[in-house]
């Protein structure tokens, strides 16, 4: 079979909607680190409406790792097939890249970072990619951060690239560009600059100064639900479109990317694409992540407890879904201030009925990945505050419980997780009490969680229950 190409573009059924701009009009002016399948369907959609009627804000995907997706992009000229999963299923041909940039090419993202055409870089290379130590600081101990130190000139990190091209910049006296990080981190643009300036501050004051006072980096809200392409879907794409598509993704209808307003002179009109701009994204940025994440990772770990596969399976379990929604409504909301234009509780709402939609096969295993990267934002923060305020965390023991009993259960059946620090939760869960040795992992629960009595004990209660397969009484909670 043929590849998805500007040439087979012709050719694909009616049904499937073409690009609207012409692609040899398209320069490149976002260079993008992380071009995974939350990227190719959320902000890459984005951009291409922008496209429409601005030929400057072209996207090159750089991929520093593996190369499958920046590959694929080159053979397909940048074009891939983004199905959008609902009651009206629909599928649309992207054409937001311009340029694909694989491992081993880093003398040409050298020069792209420093091209005057190129104004935005942005990020999505999940939590684990940027580096961080447990206080959300730059860890100079990450094996990548103390590679770049050595080598600045040949960075490892997306943070030794972003402070490496700025570096060019400053020094050819061109203006910066923008850093737009979009992962799913609390202040994710304040992280992010934190991180660059303490890595410029370690190889040249001059740049750190630089960086800290002309670069924007906006913090960001983002959000869709992107399930992982498996081979079932990329196969129905193929079947659609009647040639192969290895860069296709699919994602639900909502789609929503809340951005903190920032200076940009002849900047892209980016509200006209769809992206809101805000003077405070935090309340936004929380809310998300504490409602949405924190019932998506507890979804995960007490769903695949109780047997289930996916997101709308562990919603069909009406145990399981009135817990959640207890903890999303009860004891999430109540750690959240009031956001400006955003009724907390009709969100909540909002958000569990796209976990029902049942066209959706969200997999609770991807979910699960990375929870030492994922629990501190979407759970452990909440906890904390309840716990200064008094409130009763026997709720949010629940999902913490359960993760460490996933934790278990993987390590006694001899299977690897995904996560940074699985080594050192594998032998935490196998220990003799996995409760205080899970709880001990400092860049996950910090001094404040791990020395709580109330805590310890609302973890150790719950995790007996699911040591014993006796989940059934913490759901009715
Ligand atoms: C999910 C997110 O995989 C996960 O951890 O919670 O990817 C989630 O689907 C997105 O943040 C939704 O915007």
């Amino acid at each position: 079979m043929t590849n998805l190409s500007r040439t087979s573009l012709a050719a694909l059924p009616d049904t499937i909607a073409r690009p609207r701009h012409a692609s040899d009009a398209i320069r490149t002016g976002i260079v993008h680190f992380g071009p995974g399948a939350f990227h190719r369907a959320h902000q890459a959609a984005i951009v291409d409406r922008l496209l429409d009627h601005d030929p400057r804000w072209g996207i090159a995907a750089v991929s520093l790792r593996s190369g499958g997706t920046t590959d694929a992009l080159k053979a397909q000229d940048g074009l891939y097939t983004l199905a959008v999963i609902d009651r009206e299923p629909s599928m649309r041909v992207i054409a937001a890249h311009s340029d694909a940039i694989g491992p081993g090419e880093g003398v040409r993202l050298r020069a792209l970072l420093a091209s005057p055409d190129v104004r935005i870089a942005t990020s999505t290379v999940t939590e684990k990619g940027y580096c961080l130590a447990g206080d959300g600081s730059l860890d100079f101990a990450h094996p990548d951060i103390a590679h770049d130190l050595k080598r600045p000139a040949e960075p490892a990190s997306v943070i030794g690239w972003i402070v490496a091209g700025l570096g060019d910049r400053r020094a050819a006296g061109l203006p910066p560009f923008a850093m737009l990080c979009c992962d799913n981190m609390t202040g994710n643009g304040a992280k992010l600059r934190a991180a660059c300036v303490a890595l410029a501050r370690a190889q040249d004051a001059g740049l750190a100064d630089w960086i800290a006072g002309e670069v924007a980096f906006p913090d960001s809200m983002v959000d869709s639900i992107t399930p992982a392409s498996d081979a079932a879907f990329l196969a129905k794409v193929a079947t659609e479109l009647g040639v192969e598509d290895k860069a296709a993704v699919q994602r639900e209808r909502f789609t929503q990317w809340v951005l903190q307003r920032f200076d940009m002179a002849d900047g892209p009109d980016l509200a006209s694409a769809g992206v809101t701009l805000t003077s405070d994204v935090r309340g936004y940025e929380q809310a998300k992540l504490r409602i949405l994440n924190g019932a998506h990772s507890s979804l995960a770990y007490i769903g695949l407890a109780r047997g289930h596969e996916t997101v709308f399976d562990a919603m069909s379990d009406a145990a399981l879904e009135g817990f959640v929604t207890r903890l999303v409504h009860q004891d999430i909301a109540a750690s959240l201030g009031a956001v400006e234009g955003l009724d907390i509780a009709a969100y909540a709402d909002a958000v569990l009925d796209r976990f029902r939609n049942p066209e959706i096969r969200h997999l609770l295993a991807q979910i699960a990945w990375d929870g030492s990267q994922k629990l501190p934002y979407r759970l452990l923060d909440t906890t904390r505050e309840a716990l200064d305020a008094g409130r009763s965390v026997d709720r949010l023991a629940v999902p913490v419980a359960a993760w460490i009993a996933f934790l278990r259960r993987k390590a006694e059946a001899g299977e690897k997780i995904t996560d940074p620090l699985a080594e050192t939760l594998a032998a935490a869960a196998t220990s003799g009490d996995p409760v205080t040795a899970l709880l001990a992992v400092e860049p996950v629960f910090g001094a404040r969680l791990a020395g709580d009595e109330r805590f310890r004990g609302a973890v150790r209660e719950a995790f007996q229950h699911f040591a014993h397969g006796d989940v059934a009484p913490l759901l009715g909670r």
